[in-house]
């Protein structure tokens, strides 16, 4: 870890500077699966699932009878877990739904906007170290509220051709509507053009490796969107001197633990907090099984020690985190003051490993200072907004001067012409 204490605010850039990642060139390696992909369909999958992950699977698809199966392979316990999040979840992203507002602008001119779900998604969930089946929560619960007909899911089998049974059962009870297995950027080119099995969709959401980060922005010259441009995961904790050292450091390795790359920010206005911090986190990240990536990830980590909050809240803006906890007693009164974050908690008794399960927010969130410009995931991800308008004749009689003058002034007779013959005419049929 990286210590400074009180540096030069002329230092801060290259303190809030993210790590560079070795990124392979990926383009043409992409474009030659892509190909593949659109050229040999199903095929094409079952002989990557061979080539990159040593796995032999006969069928892409996951069968009815696995996934009736997966029912007896989940604890009582995980599934109670999982059905509080889905609940909380589902709850708060409801609650986003919007009712429509028909907006009078000018007298007889009413507009409005309303939303249409995006008809077909696709949700990419990683195989690898950790089963994220907490992702298909976050990304199938939306989707479902927001109505989308089709939710498809592709994720890796593992060396004996299953899927995780998490991963599925999580799917089953959230509504997608087919499940595949197929990873890495071969699963996001077959949800980019479609194969004989997998249909393709217009979003592709989830996480992955860099091949799979590099696929879905190769998507997206197919006409393909997706959730956000995606990065290594990051947290940085503001800790004044009501903060509790042992829960700061328990924050900030449940952020470095998720890979070598994440990376964490520890800020605080109190020395003794401050010490006492980086000697909990060097102790609790001895007893932890993942501690090789949480170590590695530690070593991009800065913890800072400075003179004020006002300055910890100036540094935290400038970095950009995806979380920001605010371990602070007056938690309220910064608030207002934080401009640039993905997901905030709020007090020593919010980790953030509640947004990551189980509060109810969204844990697909930008990253690498992109909460600058981007949300996080929500249901309007899963939406597009479609708006209308009616005028009447007085409407129009209201608005057509306005219309004329700006059409003329831009050398669009046509477009004049268009309110004119309407003004002009008595037309007994409208
Ligand atoms: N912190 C991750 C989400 C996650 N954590 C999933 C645990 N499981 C990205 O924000
Ligand atoms: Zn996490």
């Amino acid at each position: 870890m990286k210590i400074s204490k009180y540096p030069q605010k002329e230092t801060w850039s290259e303190l809030v500077k993210r790590p560079v990642l070795q990124r392979e060139k990926l383009t043409e390696l992409i474009a030659d699966i892509f190909n593949e992909v659109e050229k040999n369909g199903d095929q094409a999958l079952i002989d990557f699932n061979k080539k990159f992950d040593k796995v032999e699977v006969k069928n892409i698809n996951v069968s009815e009878e696995e996934i009736e199966n997966v029912e007896n392979l989940i604890s009582t316990e995980l599934k109670q877990a999982i059905q509080q999040a889905k609940d909380n979840i589902t709850k708060f992203h409801a609650s986003q739904i919007v009712e429509i507002e028909k907006v009078e602008t000018t007298k007889g001119v009413i507009c409005w906007r309303e939303n249409r779900a995006i008809e077909k998604v696709g949700i990419y969930i990683p195989g690898g170290t950790a089963p994220l089946f907490s992702t298909v929560l976050m990304l199938a619960i939306p989707a479902q509220l927001a109505g989308c007909k089709e939710i498809i899911l592709c994720t890796p089998p593992d060396k004996n051709g299953n899927i995780n049974p998490a991963i599925l059962y999580t799917a089953k009870l959230c509504g997608v509507t087919k499940i595949f297995k197929t990873g890495g950027a071969q699963a996001i080119a077959a949800m980019t053009f479609g194969t004989q099995s997998i249909p393709n969709v217009y979003k592709i959401f989830g996480p992955g490796n860099q091949f799979v980060v590099a696929a879905k922005e190769y998507a997206q010259s197919f006409g393909v969107s997706i959730d956000m441009p995606a990065g290594p995961s990051e947290v940085l904790v503001i800790a004044d001197e009501k903060a509790v050292p042992a829960f700061c450091a328990a924050d900030l390795l449940s952020q470095a633990e998720h890979g070598s790359d994440s990376q964490v920010i520890f800020l605080s206005t109190e020395e003794k907090i401050f010490n006492q911090t980086i000697e909990e986190t060097e102790k609790q990240l001895k007893e932890l099984p993942r501690n090789e990536f949480a170590g590695e990830a530690l070593k991009n980590s800065h913890f800072v020690l400075l003179k004020n909050l006002d300055e910890a809240l100036e540094f935290s803006n400038l970095y950009t985190p995806e979380h920001l906890i605010l371990a602070l007693k007056d938690y309220e009164k910064y608030i207002l003051k934080i401009q640039n974050a993905g997901s905030v908690f709020l007090g020593n008794y919010s980790c953030e490993s509640a947004g990551d399960y189980a509060s109810g927010t969204n844990h697909t969130l930008p990253t690498n200072g992109f909460a600058k410009n981007y949300s996080g995931v929500s249901l309007d991800s899963f939406v597009k907004k479609i708006t209308f308008q009616h005028l009447s004749k007085e409407g129009l009689q209201n608005l057509g001067k306005t219309i004329e003058i700006m059409a003329e002034a831009e050398g669009l007779f046509a477009h004049k012409n268009a309110v004119s013959i309407r003004l002009n005419q008595e037309n007994e049929r409208v």
